[in-house]
């Protein structure tokens, strides 16, 4: 049961007294000796109460203040007031975006108020940190907070870098001349946004591993090292979500000093409050020092600073302690008197300690994000840290400036509109030079270029290497790596039996020696490498840890031992998939961020794929990621034993909405090493902005030779693998099959034609997907032009003169060859895996989702009947011989 928390007792008198002469002492040692030497006689005193039995309470916070001193704080480089000016501006500007866009279309949306209370802190960083990139310097990575890109185009706008029109086409992508998009989206605004920031939780954990994967490029030697910072900037709310939190312990332990996060704590999300009962700043960094990061509070403004001077016996402190974010909420958008009575008339001391500031005084009493004397020093101090990462916790209030429109108001989220009232007090309040007559109109405002304010931020750009955000791909294509790679797998394996994970896993260990290509590659693992047997790759090219390996391994003494290097290059993740996701993020963009072509092969339980970081695939498609994803134990009646948790027949359906996403589930090894071969060749030589999934098999059988003349079918997702050896007959069949499923249609052939006279022919589907998309091009062009010569698809020009009746089979969802269907000219029956799996020997898998050879004759012979080529009592006859119990539940279902 939990207990009701102790009340506090006051301290006495004598207590008071006790407590003053162990501070002065404190002051006195601090003083005479120093910070260094005051905190080894606080752990000395900690231990000592510890060995006399008292109970610390744990704590990983620290006071409810500025983690900065004030005497600590650096001088200001900058001219606030002119800072000031352009911050004014680009409030206006962002503002006047959203504002003006909902008035020419209802409900295009936009946001005002997460820029609005971010600006400071984004300005101080624009002004004085984030440096471009340049022949100099490599810059600066940022992943800026989704919601603020209206405050980022305003400044990019003042920066001469969009135009009265850019901004107008806010939330318009589809005008003729282009626009600017709702959020960061690389995928629609190409040369400018680098990261995909918008769906919350997903630029923290991209942050955390592209910094580690900076480090990874320098440690391996594929680029010089750098001072450069990885900067994210998130939301309070935010950091509820999983991803945001899941990967900060990794950022610490490889003591990221490289990356920098700023929390924009403005204590509210999009309904309301994030921690109305409690504190989140405190919540967070509590978590973040737990995790071994640097916490820099940014709490209180300048204008706090003589109160908390004064503030000897810590009343204040513990004040603002106690209060909860709810009443802070509160005091943001409450009168002066209302502050004076209920923040500081709780204690009569603390009444007294404001006696003399007026309400307004009160009330003008700023935080610590708003200002940029306070901002500056915990930025400063964020880049020079080392040995750990930096987290800054900025408390602001959101819709600042907004006044009556929003401002702290837990309907501030969604004000897309000001009343003509509220764009005045607005314009007042940052002093914009718009006529009372235009302010209705809210036009955008840039002074003229010769205007102090505009020289000002050209210049500060310049002195910090150029303008951000900017996506530039500097690159040079690769050298295809050679041919003799793949030539063994063309061939066949004769009778050897091995699955398609292992033909995968040499053509990788091959790829890795390879010249023009072996260093680029990046093998990604979230602890799975001995399931899918590529331990021996750690002993051929090392796990990488920046700090090597400090210990002997336990199995040093054999041949394949673990081998931890600092120039590994297997990046071995742990379980995480969404990490993994972020590192071939992080590689598959690497052309883009740095001029590096590198090339990941994530491999990965393909349930866990799509199924659970379907959104950082989605991410990583907008970003135009390059690289392979590999689904291993792939295929629902494949995986046997592993049941329903496991057994994945439904990712390929999964990877069909992803645009740019090549889908494939080949069956042989051949197939394989076309669609390698030739996945690198479009992407890294040709340029082309797509990225692959493939899945491979754990079940062995014979790898055959290729078929000649199958390379451009097997890219294209079908082609003839086999013809009926039977010729002289009227009954015909086609048979469509992917992944080891291949197989059983393969039996179902040879049985058709032995035992029914049928003669089916074989066709190796290797994806759907494409062939889908293929379909729907060419039948919108076909729409598109009436008059014109008909396109015809791929998949029918294939099979359009083949007679007989289809049939398919595979791994999969039944939806993947029904996709296709139309293009067919008769129509399809599909045999697929749809329900939950169970744990159970392939064959009973097969049997149960009705997908092995026996199915599939029943298929055909079914089929045949509806077509009126044979008797229904062939098939009564063959239920019987197969042994099938027509009974059975339905596995969709059950
Ligand atoms: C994954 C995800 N879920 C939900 C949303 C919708 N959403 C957009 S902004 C927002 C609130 C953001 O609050 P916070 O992170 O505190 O940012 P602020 O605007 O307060 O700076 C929500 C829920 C989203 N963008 N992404
Ligand atoms: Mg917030």
């Amino acid at each position: 049961m939990n207990k009701e928390p102790k009340k506090k007792r006051k301290d006495t008198a004598e207590e008071e007294l006790e407590n003053r002469e162990w501070i002065e002492s404190l002051d006195y040692v601090l003083d005479s000796s120093g910070e260094e030497r005051a905190a080894r006689l606080i752990k000395k005193l900690q231990i000592h109460a510890q060995q006399r039995g008292v109970k610390l309470p744990f704590t990983a916070n620290t006071p409810y203040i500025n983690t900065i001193p004030v005497e600590k704080q650096p001088k200001y480089p900058g001219d606030q007031e002119i800072e000031w000016k352009i911050r004014s501006l680009i409030r206006w500007n962002a503002m006047a975006m959203v504002v003006r866009a909902n008035r020419l279309e209802e409900g295009i949306g936009g946001h005002i108020s997460t820029y609005a209370s971010a600006a400071a802190l984004y300005e101080v960083a624009f002004n004085h940190f984030l440096r471009g990139k340049n022949e100099s310097h490599e810059g600066d990575i940022v992943y800026f907070q989704g919601h603020a890109a209206p405050g980022i185009y305003a400044r990019a706008f003042l920066e001469g870098r969009f135009t009265i029109e850019d901004l107008q086409n806010f939330r318009r992508d589809l005008r003729p001349e282009g626009g600017l998009t709702s959020y960061p989206h690389p995928w629609l605004m190409p040369g400018f946004w680098q990261f995909p920031t918008v769906s919350m939780g997903l630029s923290p954990i991209m942050a955390i591993y592209q910094a580690r994967f900076n480090r990874y490029l320098e440690d391996r030697g594929l680029k010089k090292r750098s001072d450069a910072k990885v900067w994210a900037f998130l939301g309070d709310g935010e950091t509820d979500e999983p991803e945001t939190l899941g990967a900060i312990t990794l950022a610490s332990r490889e003591h990221l000093d490289n990356l920098i996060f700023v929390v924009n704590c403005n204590l509210q999300r999009l309904d309301g409050p994030v921690r109305g009962n409690g504190k989140i700043i405190q919540e967070l960094e509590a978590i973040f020092r737990g995790a071994g990061w640097n916490v820099i509070k940014v709490i209180w403004g300048s204008n706090w600073d003589p109160l908390l001077s004064k503030d000897d016996e810590g009343i204040l402190v513990k004040r603002m302690t106690d209060a909860l974010d709810g009443d802070y909420q509160k005091y943001s958008v409450a009168s002066g008197e209302y502050i004076r009575s209920h923040f500081f008339g709780t204690d009569p001391r603390l009444k007294e300690m404001v006696a003399d500031l007026s309400d307004t005084e009160l009330q003008k009493l700023r935080r610590g994000g708003h200002d940029p004397e306070k901002i500056f020093p915990a930025f400063r101090a964020a880049i020079e840290n080392t040995g750990s990462p930096t987290v800054i916790l900025a408390k602001t209030i959101k819709g600042y400036g907004l006044g009556e429109a929003g401002e702290g108001r837990n309907i501030t989220h969604q004000q897309k509109k000001l009343n003509e009232d509220e764009l005045k007090l607005f314009k007042k309040r940052f002093d914009i030079p718009i006529s009372d007559e235009d302010v209705s109109r809210a036009p955008f405002y840039k002074p003229p270029d010769d205007s102090p304010e505009i020289k000002y931020i050209k210049e500060k750009r310049d002195e910090l290497g150029g303008y951000l955000p900017k996506r530039e791909v500097i690159c040079d294509p690769i050298k295809p790596p050679s041919e003799k790679i793949f030539e063994e797998f063309y061939k066949g394996s004769g009778d050897r039996e091995f699955a398609t994970t292992m033909a995968f896993v040499r053509m990788l260990a091959k790829m890795l020696k390879d010249k023009n290509i072996g260093k680029l590659i990046v093998p990604i693992v979230p602890d799975e490498a001995r399931t899918f047997g590529m331990e021996a790759l750690f002993r051929q090219v090392g796990i990488y840890s920046h700090v090597g390996q400090l210990y002997d391994p336990v199995d040093s003494e054999t041949l394949l031992y673990y081998k931890e290097a600092v120039d590994g290059q297997i990046l071995e993740e742990g379980i995480t998939e969404a990490g993994s996701m972020s590192s071939f993020i992080a590689a598959g963009t690497a052309y883009a961020t740095h001029g590096i072509n590198t090339i990941p092969f994530f491999i990965y339980y393909s349930m866990f794929g799509f199924q659970r970081i379907g959104d950082l695939v989605w991410a990583a498609g907008d970003m135009k990621s390059k690289g392979f994803m590999i689904g291993g134990t792939s295929g629902r009646t494949t995986l046997a034993g592993e049941g329903l948790q496991h057994q994945d027949g439904h990712s390929h359906l999964l990877a069909y909405p992803l645009p740019n996403l090549k889908a494939y589930d080949p069956a042989f090894a051949y197939e394989i090493a076309v669609i390698i071969q030739d996945g690198i060749k479009r992407m890294y030589v040709d340029r082309k902005d797509v990225f692959y999934y493939i899945t491979v098999m754990n079940e062995s059988y014979a790898q055959p030779p290729m078929p000649k003349g199958s390379k451009d079918g097997i890219l294209k997702g079908m082609y003839k693998l086999k013809d009926s050896p039977l010729k002289d007959t009227e009954l015909h069949a086609q048979l469509f099959g992917s992944g080891t499923i291949l197989n059983e249609v393969l039996k179902a052939q040879e049985y058709l034609a032995e035992n029914y006279g049928v003669a089916a022919d074989v066709w190796s589907v290797t994806s759907y997907k494409e062939l889908y998309r293929d379909g729907l091009d060419k039948e919108r062009w076909n729409m598109l032009h009436p008059s014109e010569i008909k396109r015809v698809p791929y998949i029918t020009e294939c099979v359009q003169d083949a007679p007989g009746v289809f049939v398919a089979a595979s791994d999969y969802v039944m939806a993947l060859p029904d996709s296709i269907s139309q293009w067919l000219p008769r129509p399809l029956v599909s045999l697929g895996t749809d329900g939950f799996g169970r744990s159970a020997g392939r064959k009973a898998l097969r049997d149960f989702f009705e997908v092995d050879w026996r199915y599939i004759t029943l298929a055909v012979l079914a089929s045949l009947t509806w077509e009126k080529k044979i008797d229904p009592t062939v098939v009564e006859k063959a239920i019987k011989d197969l042994d099938i119990n027509p009974g059975k539940a339905n596995p969709i279902l059950s």
